[in-house]
């Protein structure tokens, strides 16, 4: 993204843990809570993730969620849906690898918003970086009921992308993370993470957020 929107640069660059409000996990009744209770915990920047729902469906969630989040200072990236995210004036997209190139996102978004791209291999993590994606999420680094019959990468090549992408753009680990297993997958090199399930599937997003937060 072009650096005059230093604001959401800053964000970014700051983000250390990566909430989703997926509505695989999210009735759509409980997406206002579970985004505020998402950033209350600690979330850094927040992804709108609504796989099999229409574009006007999940722009009416992002008009209903974006207030919470502009109040509070966070990012909201709306995955897949660039004509989306540029309608309803969101902080970003994001989109992954079947979904087309950086350019055709950034005519549809233009200049400054932040776009992001799923990568599954160091391979893909170095593609993206030298397109010019703004953050890249690198995984499923295990195996994940909230993206069925991918499997999962392993943590062998984390510390080689956080090395040598991370240097460059921010590098967010994803895929069967949870609260029990962010330590190993630190170890392994990780700084930045998203974490869905474990923490949707919580008792208390609020707490399972900070909880995971105070690990990073
Ligand atoms: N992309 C790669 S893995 C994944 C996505 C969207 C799902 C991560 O969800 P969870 O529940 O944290 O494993
Ligand atoms: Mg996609």
């Amino acid at each position: 993204m072009k650096s005059n929107d230093t604001s959401n640069v800053n964000k970014l660059n700051q983000a250390r843990l990566y909430g989703i409000v997926d509505l695989g996990y999210t009735a759509e009744a409980d997406l206002v809570s579970t985004t505020k209770s998402l950033i209350s915990g600690g979330a850094d920047i927040l992804q709108l993730r609504a796989k099999g729902y229409r574009p006007e469906q999940v722009e009416k969630f992002a008009i209903e969620l974006l207030p919470y989040c502009q109040r509070r200072g966070i990012p909201l990236i709306i995955n897949d849906f660039p004509e989306v995210a540029s309608r309803v004036g969101a902080d970003g997209v994001h989109i992954g690898q079947d979904d087309g190139s950086l350019q055709l996102a950034r005519n549809i978004v233009g200049d400054t918003m932040i776009v992001g791209r799923s990568t599954h291999s160091k391979e893909q993590a170095v593609v993206a970086l030298e397109e010019g994606f703004d953050y890249i999420g690198f995984g499923p680094l295990f195996p994940t009921p909230t993206k069925k019959g991918r499997p999962g990468i392993g943590m062998d090549d984390v510390f080689y992308v956080e090395n040598k992408i991370g240097s460059e753009i921010p590098v967010f680990c994803i895929g069967g993370i949870t609260r029990a297993n962010i330590k190993t997958v630190i170890q392994a090199g990780a700084s930045r993470l998203v974490i869905v399930s474990d923490l949707l599937t919580a008792d208390s997003i609020e707490s399972a957020t900070s909880e995971a937060k105070s690990m990073l």
